[in-house]
């Protein structure tokens, strides 16, 4: 498959430095304008400051895209015609020329393509509430790819919106190593816990880095998921995102907010009825995902080069 990569991501990848892959559709339809093109440049900014390249992958008029121009960037932030591409998407929007972000699925499969091992995003997708305003019957394909996607992917959980105990379980039958980065508990996105345990922990970057080495020494073919809790000076309390999430959800039922669209419905509904709060938690987190991806990128490869 041919990918476009930005001169700066091909240089780092030819010359073996750190880099650390970016999804898009946490620009597109994650964050309303102009948040969301301050998030994409905070977020490269706080990886190059850690010693590693960002590539921020995407599909740009039907080329697959591994790191972004400014331009590229601005055409994702504030395109309304932008498609929310995951894997099974990606045919109809390369063959078809179009503009689309990509989610964790779709940016994990590329970035195993393009030999990218590291991967921040904010939240990971996962099983919906069966409960309507939940999305029904609705298990994103994101568990999936962690199943068959060679790339660590260090994410802040994901959000109480979903079925946590059920994504928790999934993770487990698709043999995907949950690891919790000094925390012994899955965090729930916008709040540090959701109280349920993750089935193993770290305490710091280097015994964080030893274990993503094992995990590729061994040749797993999945992906591992780290759990890098909101930082606690960011962090909401659960009940408040709950009773947030609840009028949320119910907005959703409203306006017949169906499958794909349903997490960026939510997303949305959030930021308005919190004033923009859960925007800014939100870009907390993703940075905080972003450095420590950052750190591990710089960890991982000397390690890899030393065993
Ligand atoms: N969670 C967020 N913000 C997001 C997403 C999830 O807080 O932008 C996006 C991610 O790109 C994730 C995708 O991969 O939603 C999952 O969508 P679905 O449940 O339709 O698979
Ligand atoms: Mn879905």
């Amino acid at each position: 498959m041919e990918i476009d990569y930005s001169p700066a991501v091909k240089q780092a990848l030819e010359a073996g430095v750190p880099v650390v892959a970016l999804e898009s559709t946490i620009i597109s339809h994650g964050f309303p304008y102009p948040k969301n093109i301050e998030l994409a440049a905070k977020m490269e900014e706080i990886i190059l400051a850690e010693g590693a390249v960002p590539a921020t992958i995407a599909i740009i008029k039907g080329r697959i895209k591994c790191g972004l121009t400014e331009d590229e960037l601005e055409l994702l932030a504030t395109s309304d015609d932008v498609l929310k591409c995951s894997v099974r998407d990606l045919p109809v929007a390369v063959g078809g020329g179009k503009t689309g972000a990509t989610t964790v699925a779709s940016t994990s499969y590329i970035a195993e393509l393009a030999g990218i091992r590291v991967f921040a995003t904010g939240g990971i997708g996962g099983v919906h509430r069966a409960e309507e305003g939940g999305g029904g019957f609705d298990v994103s394909a994101d568990l999936l790819e962690l199943s068959r996607s060679n790339v660590v992917v260090v994410a802040a959980g994901a959000k109480s919106i979903l079925d946590l105990p059920a994504t928790l379980e999934v993770l487990e039958s698709y043999s995907v190593p949950v690891i919790g980065y000094k925390t012994d508990t899955f965090p729930a996105f916008h709040s540090i816990s959701s109280g349920l345990p993750v089935p193993a922990s770290v305490s710091n970057m280097e015994e964080l880095s030893q274990i993503a080495c094992m995990h590729f020494k061994l040749g797993l073919p999945s992906g591992m998921l780290v759990c890098n809790p909101i930082p606690a000076e960011y962090a909401m309390d659960n009940a408040e995102v709950d009773a947030l999430v609840e009028k949320a959800r119910q907005a959703a039922v409203d306006a017949g907010a169906k499958g794909a669209a349903i997490t960026p419905y939510i997303l949305g509904a959030l930021n308005r009825l919190s004033n923009g709060k859960t925007s800014e938690v939100n870009m907390a987190l993703a940075l905080n995902n972003g450095k420590i991806a950052a750190q591990l990128a710089v960890h991982l490869l000397s390690q890899l080069e030393k065993d």
